[in-house]
């Protein structure tokens, strides 16, 4: 595999970046998670979008422009010959001093990696998953904005570990006044009669790529789609929930809580969003090789 570092590729084993850089000594720094299906980048100029969106919010200046950034997602794509893959955008605040004071960075870096995707098991998009909602909140827009999408993970990787020490894969993390927010990795949507809700980006959730993408199909398919506060109760009563992500897709969700959502099984609707995005995903891109 070549590892694109500041312009240049490495192979994995020269593929590193210093413990002095910001990025790993104080998570000073932001990522995107994208994917390539059938040779082409899915939604690579949304994906680019809020990477700058989050560089702005945390006053990095990344030191290239939007289409060079654009083109070295796909030219690390071709290098590695990914037809289907997972992309792993990073800039992180560069190479500084011990000291949390980030103008000691002179440049920040600038890293893709193109790759494979570990994926759920297909028994979970067959199935539907059972989650829990977890202790840990969603950290406060007043104090680090989910919306951010930063390489400090960890108010997500706590309720993650949460999750999994309760015996399952995700977690609905409510925010500090109870509202649901997201998971760990993923928007939520829920399901009642003909109308898909999520809760607003105000509840502090991130701006989910593949949740914009779902609520254009949705609206299309004829469903109404709204972004109203939700609460556990709201999610309980759902005929139907599921979960995105650009790593998770759509995937259903059949348990909350130990309640049982709709007839517990993948739903109708979900079902059929999930056929409409795998066929939006595989005939539409930035294409890889010409
Ligand atoms: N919320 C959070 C907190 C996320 O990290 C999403 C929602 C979904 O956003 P997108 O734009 O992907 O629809 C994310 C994205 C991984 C992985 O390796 C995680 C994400 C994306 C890709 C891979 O676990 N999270």
């Amino acid at each position: 595999m070549k590892i694109y570092i500041d312009g240049q590729y490495y192979d994995e084993q020269n593929a590193k970046i210093s413990v002095f850089d910001h990025g790993l000594l104080y998570g000073d720094g932001i990522f995107e998670g994208i994917r390539a299906y059938n040779s082409r980048v899915f939604r690579l100029k949304e994906h680019i979008d809020r990477l700058f969106a989050s560089a702005k919010a945390i006053l990095l200046t990344i030191p290239m422009t939007h289409a060079e950034m654009m083109a070295a997602v796909v030219d690390t794509c071709r290098e590695n010959g990914v037809k289907d893959g997972y992309i792993r955008l990073l800039v992180t605040r560069g190479i500084g001093t011990l000291g949390l004071n980030p103008r000691t960075c002179k440049r920040p870096s600038v890293v893709v990696i193109a790759g494979k995707i570990q994926l759920y098991p297909e028994e979970y998009y067959q199935n539907g998953l059972d989650i829990i909602t977890v202790p840990t909140v969603r950290n406060l827009h007043s104090a680090l904005n989910p919306a951010i999408k930063s390489l400090n993970y960890l108010n997500n990787i706590l309720a993650k570990i949460e999750a999994n020490n309760g015996g399952c894969e995700e977690a609905v993390m409510l925010n500090s006044e109870g509202f649901v927010a997201e998971c760990t990795g993923d928007n939520l949507f829920i399901l009642k009669g003909r109308q898909l809700l999520t809760p607003p980006l105000s509840a502090g959730a991130l701006y989910g790529i593949t949740r914009g993408v779902v609520m254009d199909l949705a609206r299309e398919s004829g469903l109404s789609v709204a972004e109203p506060n939700l609460t556990r109760y709201d999610l309980f009563n759902a005929d139907e929930c599921f979960l995105t992500g650009t790593g998770a897709e759509l995937i259903p969700v059949v348990k909350i809580d130990g309640r049982v959502i709709g007839e517990g099984k993948p739903g109708p609707v979900t079902r059929d969003l999930v056929a409409q995005y795998r066929a939006l995903t595989n005939r539409t891109g930035e294409p890889i090789y010409g």
